[in-house]
Parts: structure tokens; C-alpha cells; sequence
């Protein structure tokens, strides 16, 4: 029995048919067990030889199982570690690394600008009512105004926002009558446009408004002459033009020099030298009382400009739905921006 175990536990080779092993051996109904009970039908004379036998090839199984249990072991460990090698010098799996919108880009730089001159960003709902999209503007229901920004409506009441103008009525009355009033709002606006290269049913405004004692147009060229050099990162001419905007008095576009050309004419500025990039204006009193300032003891400036044009300008983009039909191919041309 010794040697025929022995050479069985000798054979195996997985620590499972050890397990069997020991079970027939050295289990409760295994064939050495059987034979220290059946030590009661020995003659007592013949009981103590088999029964030192017996235990003696009890422990010897044991040991060589512990044995062979070692060795098994071992070498299960060694084959893992040969299968689960790790190589650090492959060459790793190249990971897709996602680059900022050119739109957002822009935006983010104007905000950057802003706060630099001391300006705080506001924000506003993009679903808006009538009365702070039109009405608190001083565009009452029937003026000619309200065609100039053809509108999505949602109930007779309720629009979604044409421009970021509602921010600034908004903005004032949060401050409740205190001065200065100082914040941009950046933000997207809805309009019934057809689409078109220069035009979008949704696009994006920065909003701006200043309001204290003393603010005069000047300080309105200033800013937004110091801004748009920021923002391209050159010296430029600007220009004020005459406009029309209901809650503003005077009212005014502002040009810049083409940045494409330098001033000589491109099909950008269509050879004129100039650029419209925002309209402004200094805030209408009517307004102002309306979000509950005294227009005599104060004055403000306002304006609205399109982040979307502007990146056009920026980045020499000859169509904005570009940036709204998520081409990786376009996107991609953006990484170091
Ligand atoms: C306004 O929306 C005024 N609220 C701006 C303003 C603010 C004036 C404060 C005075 C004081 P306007 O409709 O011109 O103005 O739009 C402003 C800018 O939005 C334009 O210069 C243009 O850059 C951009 N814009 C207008 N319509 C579209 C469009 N369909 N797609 C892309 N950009 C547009």
C-alpha cells in the first residue's frame, strides 16, 4: 500500500488530483483508515506491529503529500508569473486627446479680457419671457424693432431669448439701484434665421453693461477699442458708425480694420478695409428706470457682440455651421488653440 500511494502521489500533476489522493488515502473511508479500524478483528498479540505500521505509513503519506502539495504550488506560481509578464517597454495604445471648441476658445478669451478690465460674468435663462426679451428694452409689442430679431416663441409669453440684452435689465436689478454695474454675459440666443455661412438659428452674444455716475461714449471706445486688440493680438483701427437699437441712445456699430488684411481690402471686409464686430450704445433712460435707476444721477454704456463672426474673423473660417456640424476633421485643425 505504501509504495503503490507512493508512486500515485509521485504521478500527479495538479493540486486537484492531489486532493483526490489524500481522500482515498487519508479520507474517512480511505483505504489506510480502514485498516486502523479494522485493527479490532487483529489478534491482540498482532495489534501493536500493524498498528505502528499503519501510523507510520500514515505519516509518511502525509509528508509526502505536504511534499508534493509544496511542489505543485510552486510551480502553479511560476507559470503565472511567466503568463502575466509585463512588457514596459511596448509601445503604448495611442488615447485620442479631445482639444477645445475654436468657438468656446473665443469666448473664453473674451471673458479672460473682461476680467482683466474689471468686469464681472452674469448669466440669464435662454428660455425668457417677452417682458425682459422685448418689453424691459423698450421694444413694445407692435414696434417695427421686433422684426429685426425674428423670434422662437413658446407661448404668446414666453421665448426663447433672441439676445443677451434681457441679462443686462436682469443684472440691474439684481444690484438693485447700486453702482457700478459692471458685467459681461456670454450665453446662447435663438432667432428664426435661415442658415446660412454667416448665419445660424442658434448662435452665441457677450452681452456687456457698465452703469455708474460720470460713463460717457468715450469710455465705451475705450474698453472695446482695448478689447478687440486683446483679442487679436494686434494694434487696429476702430471706428464708431451711427445705428439703431431700441435700448440704446445714441446707438452705434463698431468696426474694426481688417484683421485678414490688413486694412488693403479681402473678400473678408469685401474690400472695404473694415469689419462690423458688435453694436452698441449708451443704455436708453427708459431702460434704466425701468430696472430701477435714477437716469439723472446715472449713465450707462451697453453692448452686444457674436463670438460666432468673431471666430470666423479670428480664424479665417469661411462657414459657421461649421461650428455647429461637429466634424472631427474641422475640430481636429483647432488642437493648439
Ligand atoms: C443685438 O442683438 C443687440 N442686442 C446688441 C446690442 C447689445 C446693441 C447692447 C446695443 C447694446 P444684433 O442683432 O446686431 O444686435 O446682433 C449682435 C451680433 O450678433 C451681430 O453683430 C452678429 O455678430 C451676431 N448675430 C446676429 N445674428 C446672427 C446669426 N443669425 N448668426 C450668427 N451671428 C449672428
Amino acid at each position: 500500500l505504501k509504495e503503490e500511494a507512493a508512486s500515485s502521489i509521485e504521478s500527479v500533476s495538479t493540486l486537484e488530483q492531489l486532493k483526490d489522493l489524500r481522500v482515498r488515502y487519508l479520507g474517512k473511508k480511505g483505504e489506510l483508515t480502514a485498516i486502523l479500524r479494522g485493527m479490532k478483528d487483529v489478534s491482540p498479540e498482532e495489534r501493536p506491529v500493524i498498528g505502528s505500521l499503519a501510523n507510520e505509513i500514515r505519516s509518511f503519506l502525509e509528508q509526502e503529500i505536504a511534499a508534493k502539495e509544496d511542489q505543485l504550488e510552486r510551480e502553479a506560481l511560476e507559470d503565472r508569473l511567466r503568463e502575466e509578464k509585463l512588457d514596459v517597454t511596448l509601445p503604448g495604445k495611442p488615447y485620442p486627446v479631445g482639444s477645445i471648441h475654436p468657438l468656446n476658445a473665443v469666448i473664453e478669451q473674451v471673458e479672460d479680457i473682461f476680467i482683466g478690465m474689471g468686469f464681472e460674468v452674469a448669466e440669464g435663462p435662454e428660455v425668457e419671457t417677452d417682458s425682459y426679451n422685448f418689453e424691459a428694452l423698450n421694444i413694445p409689442k407692435d414696434h417695427p424693432a421686433r422684426d429685426m430679431q425674428d423670434s422662437f416663441y413658446i407661448t404668446p409669453e414666453i421665448l426663447l431669448r433672441t439676445h443677451t440684452s434681457p441679462v443686462q435689465v436682469r443684472s440691474m436689478e439684481a444690484k438693485e439701484g447700486r453702482v457700478p454695474v459692471k458685467i459681461i454675459c456670454p450665453g446662447k440666443v435663438y432667432r428664426r434665421d435661415d442658415d446660412d455661412a454667416t448665419h445660424s438659428h442658434q448662435f452665441t452674444q457677450v452681452e456687456g453693461l457698465v452703469v455708474d455716475r460720470g460713463i460717457a461714449m468715450s469710455e465705451l471706445h475705450g474698453i472695446l477699442a482695448t478689447f478687440a486688440e486683446k483679442l487679436f493680438g494686434m494694434k487696429l483701427e476702430t471706428r464708431l458708425r451711427p445705428s439703431f437699437f431700441p435700448f440704446t441712445e445714441p446707438s452705434v456699430e463698431m468696426d474694426i480694420s481688417c484683421v485678414q488684411c490688413g486694412g488693403d481690402g479681402c473678400r473678408m471686409c469685401k474690400n472695404s478695409g473694415w469689419i462690423e464686430i458688435l453694436g452698441a450704445g449708451m443704455v436708453h433712460p427708459r431702460v434704466l428706470e425701468g430696472a430701477g435707476y435714477d437716469s439723472e444721477r446715472y449713465t450707462g454704456f451697453a453692448f452686444g457682440m457674436g463670438p460666432d463672426r468673431i471666430a470666423l474673423l479670428k480664424y479665417g473660417i469661411d462657414d459657421i455651421r461649421h461650428f455647429y456640424t461637429n466634424d472631427l476633421r474641422f475640430l481636429r485643425q483647432f488642437q493648439s488653440v
